[in-house]
Formats: structure tokens, C-alpha cells, sequence
């Protein structure tokens, strides 16, 4: 799979994706990474790429030229099967939307910044908006970066024990349950006693119990998805 990232500030891309996982999956060669920055396609010698809004208000937008054209030159290569807006006011994105993007061939991540981008390219090139959660970052790379690593950990083959992932928190709108290692006494508290009766069905219904006492304290609302 082929992760594409238009962006005004490229640098905040690049840390997140050179270690763990997100870097075995790309020495796996199941996962390519390619940050590209807008400037390159400002409308001008000096850069160019945000301009004020129309009516009125503060902030800047990033206009449509330069994310035109940097989609159409990218595309030139081949279509993306997606090409996602990274917003606050797009709908918010949950393991599923991770699942299904882990199967797609290649998408397009666009980053707003300042105000956010011309109505008219969300409208022409965009075919889903994602928003992370209900607060507000400076910019979409901190969300893209959690979208890409998201999809990334999912793609079949980068997690060495195959069905980890399907343990996780949400993949069955469930959190996961405690976990422990060494030693059985930590400063007096201990393991709980069925984890080393080394009796795996005894274990399992203890952590289906537990991930569901879990969910009702801290997320009542998962519960109501099932
Ligand atoms: Cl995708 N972008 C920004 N700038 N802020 C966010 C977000 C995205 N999701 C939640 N907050």
C-alpha cells in the first residue's frame, strides 16, 4: 500500500513513520510513505500557496491551484482510490474506517493549515473528510500522522503475532482488559491469581469480563454499538 501526504510543513511528518512499526512495515516493503510539500507547487516565486478568504475573517486559506495541480501531477502516475481531507469538521474516524483504508492500493492525505482550503477542492478532488476528535489541532499533519500509523499497524503482515491486532481495543467495540508480566508481587500487588492457572479458558473468560466491566465504566457508549 502507497500512503500519499500533501503538506505545507513536511517536517512534522517525518519522525513519526522511522521507528516501530511503521518502520518495519516499511522495510517489509507492504507500506511506502511519500511526503510531498505544497510549496513545491506555489503559485509564485515567493511561495505562495494560502491567500485570504473571501467575505471577510481572520486567517488564510490554502488556495486551489497549488492543491490542484499537485493532485493532477500526482495522479499522472495513477488515480488514488482515496483522497481524504484531513479536518476538524470531518466525520470523526474510528477503527473501522483504519480497517477499511488498510485495504485500499493508494490514498492521498491532504493537510489543511491557517483556515483550511478552498471549498471548491474539497468539492472537485476530495472523496472523504476525517477529523480525529472533538478538539482542534494547528494543523492536519498531527492527525494524519495518527490516521497513516492507524492503517499502517492493520496493513496484513506487519504485525508479527497475526491476531494481535484483532485484540485490540474497539475491534469488537470493546477496551482491551489489564494486562500484566514479572513480577507476580510488585510492592505488594499482585497478579491476579487466574492468569497463572495456566488455564486458558478460565484466563479468557477473565478478560472478557474484564474488558466489559472496562467498557461500562470508561465507555457505556461502545456497548450501545453492539
Ligand atoms: Cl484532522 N485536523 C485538525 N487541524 N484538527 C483536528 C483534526 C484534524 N481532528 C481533530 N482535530
Amino acid at each position: 500500500m502507497t500512503i500519499e501526504i500533501l503538506s505545507a510543513v513536511p517536517e512534522l511528518l517525518t519522525s513519526p513513520f522511522e521507528h516501530s512499526i511503521m518502520k518495519r512495515a516499511q522495510e517489509r516493503g507492504l507500506l511506502t510513505i511519500k511526503v510531498h510539500h505544497l510549496r513545491k507547487w506555489a503559485i509564485n516565486k515567493h511561495g505562495q500557496i494560502d491567500d485570504y478568504q473571501y467575505g471577510g475573517g481572520a486567517g488564510m486559506l490554502i488556495m486551489c491551484e497549488p492543491l490542484a495541480n499537485a493532485i493532477d501531477e500526482l495522479q499522472q502516475e495513477g488515480k488514488f482510490d482515496e483522497i481524504i481531507f484531513v479536518t476538524p469538521d470531518g466525520k470523526r474516524f474510528e477503527q473501522k474506517d483504519a480497517n477499511t483504508l488498510s485495504l485500499k492500493n493508494r490514498i492521498l492525505l491532504i493537510c489543511g493549515h491557517y483556515k483550511g482550503i478552498d471549498q471548491r477542492i474539497r468539492d472537485l478532488y476530495v472523496t472523504q473528510e476525517i477529523s480525529i476528535g472533538d478538539y482542534v489541532l494547528s494543523g492536519g499533519e498531527l492527525a494524519a500522522a495518527v490516521i497513516i500509523d492507524a492503517i499502517g499497524r492493520i496493513i496484513p503482515g506487519v504485525l508479527n503475532d497475526e491476531t494481535s491486532a484483532l485484540t485490540d481495543s474497539f475491534q469488537d467495540n470493546l477496551l482491551a482488559p489489564p494486562v500484566y508480566s514479572r513480577p507476580v508481587d510488585f510492592r505488594g500487588s499482585e497478579v491476579p491469581a487466574v492468569l497463572l492457572t495456566g488455564d486458558p479458558k478460565k484466563v479468557d473468560a477473565w478478560r472478557q469480563e474484564q474488558a466489559l466491566q472496562r467498557t461500562k465504566e470508561r465507555r457505556p457508549d461502545l456497548l450501545e454499538k453492539k
